[in-house]
């Protein structure tokens, strides 16, 4: 049966330079209920994982999710500077143009796959090192 409750708004990557560096991953997730998002996959990469960023005396670090909270109602915004998905292990790296599928998995909602299109690098792209 179809689950209406999850959508996944403007998903998008940035491109990355070099097959080595991990990959981001951005979007809007709307649920009508509480539900988490509990893990990520794509067929580019090894896994993907979920961060978020924290900011401390103006050094931002990204710190490991095991699940994204989704209160119903609420648009949770991935952006740049903030929470994303890191695509690791990347196959190739992501060339301007190119599109991916993702799969998002839910404790309430049944799994979404969307496809996610590459923009440019981009001015304000991620600078935070990998820990
Ligand atoms: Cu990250």
């Amino acid at each position: 049966m179809a689950d209406e409750t999850v959508r996944i708004v403007e998903p998008w990557a940035r491109a990355t330079i070099l097959a080595s560096r991990p990959g981001a991953v951005y979007l809007t997730i709307e649920s009508t209920r509480d539900d988490r998002l509990l893990s990520v996959e794509s067929p580019v990469a090894d896994r993907v994982t979920i961060h978020t960023t924290e900011n401390n005396d103006d050094v931002n670090r990204m710190v490991l999710l095991d699940a994204l909270s989704l209160p119903a109602g609420e648009r949770v915004v991935l952006a740049p500077g903030g929470t994303h998905l890191m695509l690791m292990g990347l196959s190739e790296r992501l060339t301007e143009g190119a599109r991916f599928p993702i799969t998002l998995r839910f404790d309430q909602a049944v799994e979404v796959t969307v496809t996610v299109p590459v923009l440019g690098v981009g001015a304000n792209g991620p600078e935070e090192d990998m820990q």
